[in-house]
């Protein structure tokens, strides 16, 4: 009988710690327990298809429980997961408008920071698409012994010591980067692990696919709509006409594009005049990830994602990230365009 060696997240974790500049642990714990409540959130977005079944969210289960909303379940689930650690003295998350600051003596003493998105793209349960979690990791600024303060998250995406996101697909999988490169984990059901699968990830330079709301086309900066054109023309030598590809699920279509190549984009529009994405929870860790894996990650200002200064918990930015070439040829669009916006 053959037998494979896998490497489980948790080893992985450890085997990495090392590489780490201040490790003593902390980090890896945070990570894995970031593992566990996502393979309990796994759980239930896997039986959601059942609720009709089983009985509506708010009413109660079987065993008595009262059956919550997905987001919010997963919300929690992320929440109790990290103040366990004591190694995180405080979360936002995009279900709560405040930051949630643990208040335990042990967590007081937490170096560390977490923003999540706990259940991104979740209108997407009911159809049975894709959906995620996105998170990042931050050093807290605030003196230890102490609750955490709205300082400790408004930090540019640059200090991130970890980032992620979990996708609940086909497959369940997480991805994550430290800094150190970006490497990819199944969950194997049979095992309940998550188990090394795209080590090293390296999106291409290059693509053939654009990913964006077409159907907001009207409102777009004039670069854009130049840029959707382009990628509709033909060229041979540049692979063109591109593919279009839009689930509506941020870590669907980023996860799609980061391993085939390509660009996704949300740029402004009528209702989300400075484009739809939050910053602390969904594009900084996004960016980070993309940026370790080779790619790039930007808001057509001419700015960087990582450097923005955050100045609230749910500040939105326009977003256009995937395979370098490619986010820099739509930079160069909304750039000439500018002045006829
Ligand atoms: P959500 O946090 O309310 O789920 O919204 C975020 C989602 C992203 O996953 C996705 O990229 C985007 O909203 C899709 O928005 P739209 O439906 O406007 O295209
Ligand atoms: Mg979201």
């Amino acid at each position: 009988m053959v037998r494979h060696i896998v490497l489980t997240l948790n080893e992985f974790i450890i085997e990495r710690q090392s590489e780490f500049p201040y490790a003593k642990g902390e980090l890896s714990r945070l990570l894995s327990h970031i593992g566990i409540a996502a393979k309990i959130v796994n759980r239930e977005v896997n039986k959601a298809g059942l609720v009709n079944i089983l009985g509506e969210s708010g009413m109660e289960n079987i065993q008595g429980e009262s059956q919550k909303i997905l987001d919010v379940f997963a919300d929690q689930q992320f929440i109790s997961a990290l103040k366990v650690t004591g190694e995180c003295c405080g979360i936002a998350t995009e279900e709560n408008e405040n930051i949630i600051t643990f208040k335990t003596d042990l967590a007081k003493d937490g170096k560390y920071i977490v923003t999540i998105d706990p259940l991104d793209g979740s209108s997407n349960i009911d159809v049975n698409a894709s959906i995620g979690t996105i998170f990042a990791i931050y050093r807290r600024l605030s003196p230890l012994g102490h609750e955490a303060m709205l300082e400790d998250f408004l930090q540019e995406g640059t200090r991130q010591v970890a980032a992620g996101y979990i996708i609940y697909g086909s497959s369940t999988m997480m991805v994550y980067t430290t800094g150190r490169g970006v490497n990819g984990f199944t969950l194997d059901p049979s095992i309940g692990e998550f188990c090394l699968s795209h080590p090293a990830i390296q999106t291409p330079t290059t693509g053939t696919i654009y990913s964006i709301n077409e159907g907001n086309y009207i409102k777009f900066p004039e670069g854009v709509k130049k840029y959707i054109k382009y990628c509709q023309e033909s060229d041979k030598p540049t692979n063109r006409p591109y593919s279009s590809r839009y689930i509506g699920s941020l870590v669907a279509d980023f996860h799609r594009n980061l391993l085939k190549g390509g660009i996704f984009l949300y740029p402004s529009t009528e209702s989300y005049p400075t484009g739809k994405l939050r910053l602390l929870y969904e594009c900084n860790p996004i960016a980070f990830l993309a940026e370790q894996a080779g790619g790039k990650a930007c808001d057509g200002l001419g700015n960087r994602i990582l450097d923005i200064k955050p100045q609230s918990l749910h500040q939105r930015v326009p977003f256009y990230t995937g395979s370098r070439q490619m986010v820099d040829k739509a930079e160069e669009f909304i750039h000439k365009f500018e002045s006829n916006d």
